[in-house]
């Protein structure tokens, strides 16, 4: 393959790690009991046994502590699962430089194009060479990612028979809140099977959803958020060239609404949506349009007819009309796979109130409602147009009240949609370590024979990964009963924007000004320059009111 010379460069850094994760330092395992939810607990007898799963932390301990090399190698598997985040290859490069470390003749194996690798034992090993060529660099393009779950009984089944194969200590799913849910569902498989390979996750998202007290952030969503703050601030400075245009930008973020907001107080846009705040209150299609409109308005007695406004691609499930639509459009077609005409079949079996909002979205919009849902059931919300839905009934509404002499100005939209660009960029910083981190840990939690556990490290404000805290959380104990597919399932709770969090309080605050007088700023572009320094997101470290 051939790499630029930034890339070259950016291959030859060696992160840093906590010293709990150095091969040399001696550790003691500190283990603290978060309890799970009775609905969860029929679901992994064998892994919660008599006593659960505690949390575990890894602690240097000079005087009583072990160190993690063995007298025999160890064999990893690896699998890169759904989107892409960037960091996913230096989990790859903490995992194979740690099983080096803890024997020179251990093995790690990645399974290829995502979940559907392991149930099809398809792989590759990886060695020196391989693994050289993607450290620091983004994508999933290493071993490729796919969004296949392992879910039938004979895909647990084969997925089985290859691990017990290749004779694997363990087995790490680099995924999102759906892919470690099937993990930990493997971990109980394999455990209830006597297999000795162990489960264990790792979090990824650029979403930023998976996070809660034990897992302070999903990896890629800092670098995600950072590119597209970086084209934001881009497109900012050109509308303040030209002062012509109204820019609606859809930013990708399944279902919470932390990259928009992330994206918002990193660049100081005239207007972005929450969809957790339309959630709460309530608010209709019909409310946020007018409030879209309100602040249209008001900027052109400004003398203002341009702005940025920013929308969260996941916000089209959160209008409390949308949500029955989308959740019985969910149900009716379930585990279907062979309806002719989607469209004809919904409208006919849709309630009145479904019905009639169905036909009065626009037509591209509502067909977009009906795509594949992907294999864990999730609405494919990256290819519905909010932007353009947006659009479109601010420009009615606009309509409507310049005829009642309401309003003079001029409107004229441009679409964007910031998704897919974010997921592969070259990791930040902060990714670039976080990940190196999280590699390291999952391997030395399979060589302590932990299963069905989350690879996590903590205290993430320090910018000094040295002083970083890993440890491992036990997956059903972030687990909760949600309905999918017209069923009942285990899933690892989103975390959605907190409406008494500081990111919200901090929007809140400022959101007044900042739609009327261009407080715009333009981050620029991710500094990689010196990849020592970190610079953790808001979601991480909460913004700093008096910086804004
Ligand atoms: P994960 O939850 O698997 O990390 O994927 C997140 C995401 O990037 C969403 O933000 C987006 O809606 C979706 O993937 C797009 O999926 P696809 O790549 O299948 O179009």
């Amino acid at each position: 393959r051939p790499f630029s010379d930034f890339q070259k460069h950016r291959q030859e850094f060696t992160p840093v790690y906590p010293d709990s994760l150095d091969i040399n330092s001696k550790i003691n395992i500190r283990k603290e009991d978060f309890g799970v939810k009775e609905e969860i607990k029929p679901l992994f007898k064998t892994l919660l046994g008599e006593t659960g799963m505690p949390y575990v932390e890894l602690q240097v301990d000079d005087s009583s502590g072990k160190i993690l090399k063995t007298a025999e190698p160890i064999r990893i598997g690896c699998v890169l699962s759904g989107g892409q985040a960037p960091g996913g290859h230096n989990v790859i490069s903490g995992l194979y430089d740690m099983v080096k470390d803890i024997h020179p003749d251990s093995k790690l194996f990645g399974f290829l194009k995502g979940p559907h690798g392991i149930f099809t034992g398809n792989f590759v090993e990886i060695e020196d060479d391989f693994m050289n060529e993607y450290r620091n660099m983004g994508g999933f393009d290493m071993i490729r990612s796919g969004r296949d779950k392992i879910e039938s009984p004979e895909q647990f089944e084969n997925s089985l028979k290859y691990c017990n194969d290749l004779e694997l200590n363990g087995l790490v799913v680099i995924g999102g809140d759906d892919s470690n849910t099937n993990a930990c569902l493997l971990a109980e498989y394999f455990n209830s099977h006597e297999s000795k390979c162990k489960v264990v996750g790792a979090p990824k998202t650029i979403d930023g959803d998976l996070k809660n007290e034990y897992c302070e952030v999903s990896f890629g969503f800092d670098t995600a958020t950072k590119t597209y703050s970086e084209q934001i601030g881009n497109i900012i400075v050109d509308n303040r060239s030209t002062k012509k245009y109204y820019h609606f930008i859809r930013l990708m973020g399944r279902s919470a609404s932390h990259i928009a907001l992330e994206c918002y107080l990193q660049t100081r846009a005239d207007l972005v949506l929450i969809g957790e705040e339309i959630f709460e209150k309530n608010r209709t299609l019909k409310e946020v349009t007018n409030e879209i409109v309100d602040v249209i308005v008001k900027r052109n007695e400004l003398g203002k007819n341009y702005g940025v406004f920013l929308i969260p691609e996941g916000i089209i499930e959160f209008f409390p009309e949308m949500k029955p639509l989308i959740s019985q459009i969910n149900d009716l077609f379930g585990e279907k796979t062979d309806i002719e005409d989607p469209r004809a079949y919904v409208l006919e079996h849709l309630t009145a109130d479904n019905k009639a909002l169905f036909e009065f979205l626009p037509k591209e919009i509502a067909d977009q409602l009906l795509l594949d849902r992907d294999p864990h059931g999730n609405v494919q919300v990256a290819k519905i147009e909010t932007e353009i839905l947006m659009i479109l009934l601010c420009q009615k509404e606009l309509e409507e009240r310049e005829a009642k002499g309401e309003y003079s100005g001029k409107f004229h939209p441009q679409s964007h949609y910031f998704g897919y660009e974010g997921r592969c960029a070259i990791p930040s910083n902060f990714d670039t370590q976080y990940c190196y981190a999280i590699g390291r840990t999952a391997a030395s939690l399979i060589s302590l024979g932990y299963s069905g556990y989350m690879a996590i490290n903590k205290n993430l404000q320090d910018s000094n990964p040295k002083n970083w805290i890993s440890a491992g959380c036990p997956l059903p104990t972030m687990m909760g009963m949600e309905r999918r597919k017209g069923k009942d399932k285990p899933v690892i709770t989103k975390y959605i924007v907190e409406l008494d969090g500081p990111m919200y309080k901090t929007y809140l605050q400022f959101k007044d000004r900042w739609s009327l007088y261009d407080c715009n700023v333009s981050p620029g572009p991710i500094q990689l320059h010196d990849p020592s320094s970190i610079d953790v997101p808001f979601l991480v470290r909460s913004p700093d009111l008096e910086l804004l």
